[in-house]
């Protein structure tokens, strides 16, 4: 039987969930009347991933630590790429910013954002999702959560369920043969907290990807000794400093021997597995869950966020990454007014169609720089249905282009450039201290800047 008014569970408030807030609350800034919002939220705090946490394995509660940042953590891309259409950076901190800012930067950015549209009360914090389900005789979502401090399940239905629980936190943990006997350090990216562990070590990482780049970076800015990065597919290729070495897949360990297909040998003292995550639903019975690796384009969404097998179930943020808060804000309007009822769904077979025609384009996708330019253009699409404010994607790509570009040019020395901002035309100035120097990553320490 429909409820009164529609009740929304958003499922995680990190930058997703925190979108799919702001859009019901700007909304209702117009004095449109929404419904009721529940957003669940396992940790204490809101911002996600970007909520640190010094924890690993499993939290004060017993459950599976969400963090997979770690000290020192410098945005990997120019935040010129991921600004909010509707709350600049300058907006926020009231000038200019140099356009690489360590993770307490970027958490006070987003957390300014919802603390100024007043969603806070909506969440309820320390409230996993247990279980959801769909009564197809009531045509609702039966959600479980639990409140982990008083220990107490709650059953609830819902018109929709958005989840937006992220998907760069349960880790792909390969074996190698010889780690039962290793005699050293062995963990994932997604429990690596502080790089001076490593000062004076050989690390040996695994996989070639954004954690493999930025946790080796690390370990060689804060002083390990050595780094030997291993692929599977193909080394990243960089100018590295002369104290770092790709070579091939590992092959086994012996003692602290690293041994590659090659045949090539490394001393190793610890072995970080850089190798990506899974995307984790276990609250999810099956017909509800996605199932995909980590690329541009999951099958089974309409336009990337509705369940193509129940459009009253949407999905936030599951894509592989180039652009980030202004992607998931563009998804988070879109399915608050499919919600709404303001955009309309089309039916079954139009929905396969153009999905199968964005699956194609993905196909087709040959490099970075076209993978950049097509989930520009996936959000562009998404913008052109909603009334989020609209920005200059073609420009926005262009500074994504001139971060690989730079990156090429200086892997220890891109985050030392400047971009303009798309939104406010504003010039980044440079940061007061080059980044392979800049060993404080505070909030106060960054806003320095150009005092
Ligand atoms: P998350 O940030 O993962 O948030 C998901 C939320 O859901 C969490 O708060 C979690 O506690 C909650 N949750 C999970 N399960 C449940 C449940 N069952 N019930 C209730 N709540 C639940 N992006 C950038 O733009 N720039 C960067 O520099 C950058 N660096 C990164 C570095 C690392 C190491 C990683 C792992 C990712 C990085 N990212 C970066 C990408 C990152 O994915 C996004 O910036 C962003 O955090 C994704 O937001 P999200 O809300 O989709 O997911
Ligand atoms: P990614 O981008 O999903 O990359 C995973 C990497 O792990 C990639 O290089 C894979 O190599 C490698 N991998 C996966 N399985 C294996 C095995 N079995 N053996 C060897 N190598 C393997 O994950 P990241 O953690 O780097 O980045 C995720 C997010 O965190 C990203 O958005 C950043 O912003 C931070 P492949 O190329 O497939 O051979």
């Amino acid at each position: 039987m429909p409820q009164a008014k529609k009740r929304i569970a958003v499922i995680g408030a990190g930058p997703s969930g925190l979108a799919q807030l702001r859009a019901f609350q700007a909304l209702a800034g117009q004095g449109v009347e929404i419904p009721e919002i529940v957003c669940f939220e396992k940790q204490a705090n809101w911002g996600g991933l970007w909520n640190y946490s010094w924890r690993t394995g499993l939290d004060e509660h017993g459950e599976a630590v969400h963090n997979s940042m770690y000290r020192y953590l410098w945005s990997n891309g120019p935040k010129e790429g991921l600004e909010f259409a509707d709350y600049t950076f300058e907006e926020h901190f009231g000038k200019p910013i140099a356009s690489y800012p360590p993770r307490a930067v970027l958490f006070d950015y987003i957390e300014g954002r919802v603390k100024k549209a007043g969603v806070r009360q909506w969440i309820r914090f320390e409230t996993p999702v247990r279980w959801v389900t769909w009564d197809a005789e009531q045509k609702l979502f039966m959600v479980a959560s639990e409140d982990l401090n008083s220990q107490t399940m709650t059953v609830e239905m819902f018109d929709h369920v958005v989840v937006a629980n992220g998907h760069f936190s349960t880790p792909n943990v390969p074996e190698f043969a010889g780690f039962d006997g290793f005699n050293g350090r062995i963990l994932h990216a997604h429990d690596f907290r502080d790089a001076r562990e490593f000062v004076d070590q050989d690390i040996l990482i695994i996989g070639t990807s954004y954690s493999a780049e930025d946790i080796g970076s690390q370990c060689w800015k804060y002083g390990a000794r050595s780094i030997t990065v291993s692929h599977r597919t193909a080394a990243m290729g960089y100018d590295w400093p002369e104290n770092w070495q790709e070579v091939p897949l590992l092959h086994h360990v012996d003692g602290k021997t690293a041994h590659f297909i090659d045949g090539g040998q490394k001393e190793v003292d610890a072995i970080i597995l850089c190798t990506g995550y899974q995307h984790h639903f276990p609250f999810l019975e099956d017909a509800l869950t996605l199932r995909t690796p980590n690329c541009l384009w999951p099958d089974r969404l309409y336009k990337g966020v509705v369940w193509q097998d129940n459009p009253r179930l949407f999905y936030l943020g599951m894509q592989d990454q180039w652009y980030t808060f202004n992607m998931f804000d563009a998804q988070a309007w879109y399915v608050r007014d499919l919600i709404m009822e303001r955009a309309i769904l089309p039916d079954f077979e139009a929905r396969e169609a153009d999905m199968a025609l964005w699956a194609a384009q993905d196909a087709a996708v040959e490099d970075d720089y076209q993978a950049i330019a097509y989930q520009g253009s996936y959000i562009a699409d998404l913008i052109a249905l909603t009334d989020y404010p609209s920005f200059d994607i073609a420009a926005m790509n262009a500074v994504f282009f001139a971060w690989k570009k730079h990156k090429k040019a200086g892997i220890m020395t891109f985050r030392d450039h400047g971009y303009r901002s798309v939104l406010t035309g504003a010039m980044a100035p440079a940061h007061h201290t080059p980044w392979a120097r800049a060993l404080d990553d505070s909030l106060e320490a960054y806003l320095r800047n150009n005092d």
